[in-house]
């Protein structure tokens, strides 16, 4: 069972529009201008791991219920509210209450590990009646704080009887913990926040990398379905699966919630009949979730044996609903950056495999896969129960020239501007930021249980100001310069793109527009459609 990766994706080099146009089919170009420039919360002498990078946006999503508003997210505190009409910015919540600082959290990590801080944010289906929201945030438990939100400076927030969780407890030694808090603004027609919060879970994390994630609801589901309000988590291995030591098998195991995709009702008076009530009786469980009859695993998992899940979307097909499916985009270690159709109770074989092929414990890969292709199902670090045969990515990419360091956000594009892209992925790299398209129909074909077919990835081309790009890297290097930038290289680790990242994600507004995200320069650019 010998795969290769396609052939465009071994020969890509510099010359990459001229191999394209060999094959026969020229590359997408889209046109990208600069939609809003985010308030420089880094450092410009570029000094550090990640607070060189001039803001660090991690996601946008459009408000529901029409009022034209984006909330932005920047790993370093602020949650934003972006007037699409007059890009007007407002801070709504800030999280950083770090010694020095203002905000809400005084144990908030947030200057290393290039995803902590504010992770994520994501409004609830039913937000235009109850204004209610949620948000990730990462913590160190080390700091000698409270881990209460301190509203001096939000006088709106009521803290009366707010109190955090215990722990949800991560084989091995502890350096994080990821925080989800449910928020309810009662007046959501203006740009302050007045109301509740409500802390949902808090999980431990091995160290400061690959956090608690990305937070999803599916789209598709309206009040009265068994779907409605429910919500999916994406938990990255808080670094545990590349580790020589016992925490290595931490996403395979079933009793601890990392490396995983959960899938919680965050309400209590929600679907009574068909959930239980969580351990920290906060939030519910879904009895038809994969394990809650597992003796000894956690309850909340929905899927499992994923790296870092950083990014999920829920792909909605209108024309055929039995093609709407949960993607998750995950970050490999050496070999394989990831798309993967997530599946009830499937195993995606991480730290025993990366991509389609076996990761070794001392992380090397073989890329012969066994004849008999099953891994025990992990329970604990003593149980097994089973095996199981994995379930593999419909999309990989290699850390090679034309490849990357690490994937970013997805999104099935649903958008008017740019037709060619309807029916498809659009996806990028985030430090080379390479953008590529992937047709969904493949992508649903490659969903097949066999681990040597994938949907072909397209090369997406960048026009900005007056000129085409091969990728975002270039763009980001001049903006970041034009914004201030001291450092030589861009910031941040990468090997793919050479030095420094670009750090660039894709992302859709509530009409299904893209755009273009990247932390080096802190700029928000909106795609305004393709050029011939
Ligand atoms: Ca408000
Ligand atoms: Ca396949």
């Amino acid at each position: 069972m010998s795969w290769r990766p396609p052939l465009r994706m071994a020969c890509l080099v510099a010359a990459l529009p001229v191999l394209w146009a060999a094959a026969g089919s020229s590359p997408l170009t889209l046109e990208i201008r600069d939609y809003a420039a985010m308030p420089i919360t880094g450092k410009v002498d570029g000094k550090g791991q990640t607070d060189g990078m001039l803001a660090r946006v991690n996601s946008l999503r459009e408000e529901p219920g029409g009022a034209n508003r984006l909330f932005v997210n920047d790993l370093n505190g602020p949650l934003y509210i972006l007037d699409k009409n007059t890009k007007t910015l407002t801070t709504y919540l800030d999280f950083n209450g770090r010694e020095g600082h203002t905000g809400l959290f005084r144990k908030f990590a947030y200057e290393t590990g290039y995803a902590n801080g504010l992770v994520s944010v994501q409004f609830d289906p039913d937000y235009r009646r109850n204004g209610t929201f949620y948000t990730v945030h990462i913590e160190d438990p080390a700091v000698g704080a409270s881990n209460l939100p301190d509203n001096t400076n939000l006088p709106g927030l009521k803290t009366t009887g707010y109190e955090a969780t215990p722990p949800i407890a991560t084989p091995g030694d502890i350096q994080r913990e990821g925080v989800l808090i449910e928020w309810t603004d009662t007046k959501i027609s203006n740009s302050t926040f007045e109301g509740s919060a409500r802390e949902l879970m808090r999980v431990q994390l091995n160290t400061r990398i690959h956090p608690l994630g990305d937070l999803a609801f599916n789209p598709a589901a309206r009040p009265g379905d068994s779907e409605w309000r429910v919500l999916y988590i994406g938990c990255g291995d808080g670094g545990s699966g590349e580790s020589r030591t016992p925490i290595r098998s931490n996403p395979q195991r079933l009793d601890t919630l990392v490396g995983k995709v959960l899938r919680i009702v965050p309400d209590l008076r929600d679907h009574e009949a068909s959930t239980i009530v969580s351990d920290n009786g906060r939030y519910r469980i879904p009895k038809d979730n994969p394990f809650v009859s597992t003796e000894g695993a956690r309850k909340e998992i929905w899927a499992y044996g994923f790296r870092n899940p950083h990014r999920m979307h829920w792909a909605i097909d209108a024309a055929n609903p039995a093609n709407n499916r949960l993607i998750a985009n995950s970050i490999g270690l050496h070999t394989w950056e990831t798309v993967n159709i997530v599946r009830k109770g499937a195993n995606y074989g991480y730290s025993a495999r990366e991509g389609n092929e076996v990761l070794r414990p001392d992380n090397q890969i073989v890329k012969q896969l066994p004849d008999v292709d099953e891994i025990p199902v992990r329970v604990s670090g003593t149980v097994t129960n089973g095996t199981i045969v994995p379930t593999y990515p419909v999309i990989q990419y290699g850390h090679v020239p034309g490849g990357g360091d690490a994937i970013g956000s997805g999104f099935l594009y649903q958008g008017k501007l740019v037709p060619a892209l309807r029916g498809k992925y659009i996806f990028t790299d985030i430090s080379t930021g390479r953008v590529w398209w992937a047709d969904y129909k493949e992508m649903l074909a490659a969903d097949d249980g066999n681990p040597g077919t994938m949907a072909a990835m397209h090369e997406v081309n960048l026009f900005w100001e007056k000129q085409v790009y091969p990728t975002m890297f270039p763009i980001v290097q001049a903006s970041y310069r034009l914004r201030g930038g001291k450092n030589p290289i861009l910031p941040g680790r990468a090997l793919v793109s050479g030095e420094g990242r670009a750090d660039a994600h894709v992302a859709v507004d509530g009409t299904g527009e893209l755009y273009i995200f990247t932390k080096s320069d802190g700029v928000i650019r909106s795609v305004l459609g393709a050029r011939r």
